[in-house]
């Protein structure tokens, strides 16, 4: 490899890591079954499920009073859904495998595990 093409990696890489992210959100537009998360109580209901990579999580606020949130904080990604109205809903994809955390900003004690692979 010559020197020149060498300076060229990292905007390879750059340019790779970029399309991986766009193939990531134009997957969350595809159809598929949608699994609806509750936030009634102040609790997620389901509290621990399941997905493959690419696949997505609808949080439903249906709580009547509350505002909640669906934060992730990982190393591979994160989401912040900002608040949810009750009502309003938010769409989380998962680009990557692990265990993931989805937590409520707002309420602590509200933890979702999702399991991805
Ligand atoms: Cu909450």
């Amino acid at each position: 490899m010559q020197p020149h093409n060498r300076r060229l990696l990292p905007v390879m890489i750059l340019g790779i890591i970029g399309a991986i992210t766009i193939t990531g959100v134009a997957t969350a537009t595809l159809p598929s079954d949608d699994l609806i998360i509750s936030q009634k109580g102040k609790r997620f209901g389901p509290g621990d499920v399941a997905l493959h990579v690419g696949e997505h999580i609808t949080v439903v606020n249906d709580d009547d009073n509350f505002v909640h949130q669906a934060n992730v904080e990982a190393e591979t990604f994160a989401f912040d859904s900002g608040d949810i109205e009750p009502g309003a809903k938010a769409v989380i994809t998962f680009p990557t495998e692990g265990d993931f955390t989805v937590l409520c900003g707002i309420h602590p004690k509200m933890k979702l595990a999702v399991h991805v692979q």
